[in-house]
């Protein structure tokens, strides 16, 4: 079956066709493709066509896909047993590596989606402050918790509305949503309502808002006013952890965060997702404390070796420099090539993350991504994907290279670029 009978059939089972809305291309239009397989830089559709990746399953991938030395790990403990329910020697390991590499990690729980993570970890500070209102900031995206669903009030500091049917507005009423990046804005919340707030959860480098980067003074305010009410900052590291450097956002702008959130790269491509943080703070889960969490699968076996094989292989020497060098030399490649078609595009890249814009230049705000051409990116989207090149599906998100994307796969996304920024201009 092809893309098209495949989608027309999964639509008849599956929502929109698809288990994670992002996947369906209502963004940009058009038929998703269907994945066979894929392996480093390149995934191939049931058509058998290819597609240099920049998705890597929106992050994990930062090896490239069906790296051995990960589906060794995998099968290997797979052969072992897929799940126990109860502890394994690998969930210690991973604990202690990520405890040794994350800022701020004294103790860590495992789970199994970058939501869990988030939902627990703002349970946890509520339940450690004793607080309710939790502060979250328009544009980052926290997964799809109840409590984060939630789209900025009619004023700047007033609760926030359910963003999605279902979800009560007694819950989203303790949650405030403020601008990304203004850091009187937040001092502003802070000084209304800083004692009553539980805590602060940032994306540290907003990449579900295409890809913005953080003020200086925005982490410091962050940094100083949770600190100065006491309340718990939550960077939310899903993305950014182990994907801009080897620890983190964190690591890159020297902040110790209260909490942190993890997932994505951290399960190599499996269901693996962490929260974590202050020892003082960690102290009261369940089952030592009074703040419940728990999990069938939490800690599986197979997602742990899958996690711990691909950490060991991001700890080599130079491994960042080489993504980040990667990721620099894309959006060059791709700004010089729109430059020559006089399309009016810029791009951006932090470690192995980066952002594409139809617009003058790297947006700093939520306003500012809302301002780019979102018409012109759609155009190039599927222009590009034409030539295999597979950006993410939405104006609205950052992109990801791999250590596997090389010489090969910039070249044909760069001469891909030409045909597609040509059609652009045309
Ligand atoms: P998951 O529940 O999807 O594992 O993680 C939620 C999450 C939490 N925090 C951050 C910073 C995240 O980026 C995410 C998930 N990211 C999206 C990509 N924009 C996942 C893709 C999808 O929803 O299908």
């Amino acid at each position: 079956m092809d893309n098209e009978d495949l989608f027309a059939r999964s639509q008849q089972v599956i929502p929109g066709g698809v288990n994670s809305p992002v996947r369906a291309f209502r963004a940009v239009g058009g038929t998703p493709v269907f994945v066979r397989s894929a392996s480093g830089a390149w995934l191939t559709d049931v058509e058998g066509r290819r597609y240099v990746d920049y998705v890597g399953s929106w992050g994990p991938m930062i090896l490239g896909h069906a790296h051995p030395a990960v589906i060794e790990a995998v099968r290997a403990a797979a052969g072992l047993g897929l799940s126990f329910g109860a502890p394994t020697a690998g969930e210690l390991e991973l604990a202690q590596l990520l405890c040794r590499l994350v800022p701020g990690l004294e103790q860590v729980r495992l789970v199994s989606s970058g939501t869990e993570a988030t939902m627990s970890a703002i349970r946890l500070a509520r339940g450690f402050t004793g607080r309710n209102l939790v502060v979250k900031f328009e544009g980052c995206y926290h997964g799809h918790a109840d409590a984060l669903l939630v789209k900025a009030g009619s004023g700047a500091l007033t609760f926030g509305q359910p963003s999605s049917a279902g979800v009560p507005a007694e819950t989203t009423a303790h949650t405030v949503v403020l601008p990304y990046n203004d850091a009187s804005a937040l001092a502003a919340a802070f000084e209304r309502m800083g004692d009553r707030i539980a805590a602060v959860i940032v994306e540290p480098i907003a990449g579900n808002v295409n890809l913005i980067l953080p003020d200086a003074a925005f982490l410091q305010a962050l940094v100083e006013l949770t600190q100065r009410a006491g309340a718990v900052l939550i960077l939310d590291e899903v993305m950014t952890g182990f994907r801009v450097g080897l620890h983190g956002a964190a690591g890159l702008y020297g902040i110790t965060p209260d909490l942190v959130t993890l997932g994505k790269v951290v399960g190599g491509g499996m269901p693996l997702a962490a929260f974590g943080g202050r020892k003082d703070i960690m102290q009261c889960v369940s089952p030592l404390g009074p703040v419940y969490q728990a999990g069938t699968l939490s800690g599986n076996p197979v997602a742990v070796a899958a996690g711990l094989a691909t950490l060991r292989l991001v700890q080599a020497a130079g491994f960042y420099d080489r993504l980040g060098a990667l990721g620099a030399r894309l959006v060059s490649g791709l700004t010089e090539r729109a430059r020559a078609a006089g399309v009016a595009f810029c791009a951006q890249s932090i470690g192995g993350m980066f952002g594409l814009y139809f617009a003058a230049r790297p947006p700093a705000s939520y306003t500012e991504v809302m301002a780019c051409d979102q018409k012109a990116f759609n155009t190039f989207f599927h222009a590009i994907l034409h030539e295999g090149v597979y950006f993410a599906p939405s104006a609205f998100e950052a992109g990801f290279v791999s250590a596997a994307h090389d010489d090969e796969a910039l070249a044909h996304t760069f001469s891909a670029a030409e045909r597609a920024f040509a059609a652009l201009a045309s």
